[in-house]
C-alpha cells in the first residue's frame, strides 16, 4: 500500500508539474504539494531481466518469468506484483509433492545483495488470474520491494510454448 501511495503522490506531482503551464495560482493546490515534496524518488535496487508471460488459451491463469538481479548491497525481496493486464496478480511458487506439482502462494521471495533469483517454470513465478493480454504484446508489471521501492517491468507475452 506505501508503494501505492508513492506512485498515486508521484502521478500526482506529474499531473501538478503538466497543469503548471496553465495554471497561473500554482499556489492554490497548498494541501498537496508539501506531500507531494515528502515523496521519495522511486529507485529500485534491482535489475529485472527476460520477463515474459506464458499465456494459454481459454482464459487459464498466465505465469510470470522473470530474473531478478539485486544490484545494491543490501539484502531484499520481492513482496508482490501489481498490472492492469491481470484480475489478480500473485507470487507462486511451484513445488513437486511426491510427484504431483502443486503451487502455493508465497508472501515473499529473498533476492540477497549482489545475488539474482529466477522466477521460472517449476519454481518461483507471477500467477496473473484472468489475463488481458495478447500474445506478442507486451504487458507492464510493477514489482514491489521489501525496502519500499518499486520497479515497473515489460513482460513480452508468449505462448503456450514459451515461443
Ligand atoms: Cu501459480
Amino acid at each position: 500500500m506505501k508503494t501505492l501511495l508513492k506512485l498515486a503522490l508521484l502521478l500526482a506531482m506529474t499531473a501538478a508539474v503538466q497543469a503548471a503551464p496553465t495554471t497561473k495560482t500554482p499556489a492554490k493546490a497548498p494541501a498537496k504539494a508539501p506531500a507531494a515534496k515528502a515523496a521519495p524518488a522511486i529507485q529500485a535496487s534491482v535489475m529485472v531481466t527476460d520477463a515474459w508471460f506464458r499465456a494459454l488459451p481459454g482464459g487459464l491463469p498466465a505465469g510470470g518469468y522473470f530474473t531478478v538481479k539485486n544490484v545494491g548491497t543490501r539484502d531484499i525481496a520481492v513482496t508482490g506484483a501489481k498490472s492492469d493486464a491481470c484480475g489478480m496478480l500473485m507470487l507462486h511458487q511451484s513445488s513437486d509433492k511426491g510427484g504431483m506439482s502443486s503451487m502455493d502462494m508465497v508472501s515473499k521471495v529473498d533476492v540477497p545483495a549482489g545475488g539474482s533469483v529466477a522466477f521460472a517454470p517449476a519454481g518461483f513465478h507471477l500467477m496473473c488470474e484472468t489475463p488481458k493480454m495478447k500474445i506478442g504484446a507486451k504487458v507492464p508489471v510493477v514489482l514491489t520491494l521489501s525496502d519500499g521501492t518499486s520497479v515497473a517491468v515489460q513482460f513480452v507475452v508468449r505462448n503456450a510454448k514459451g515461443q
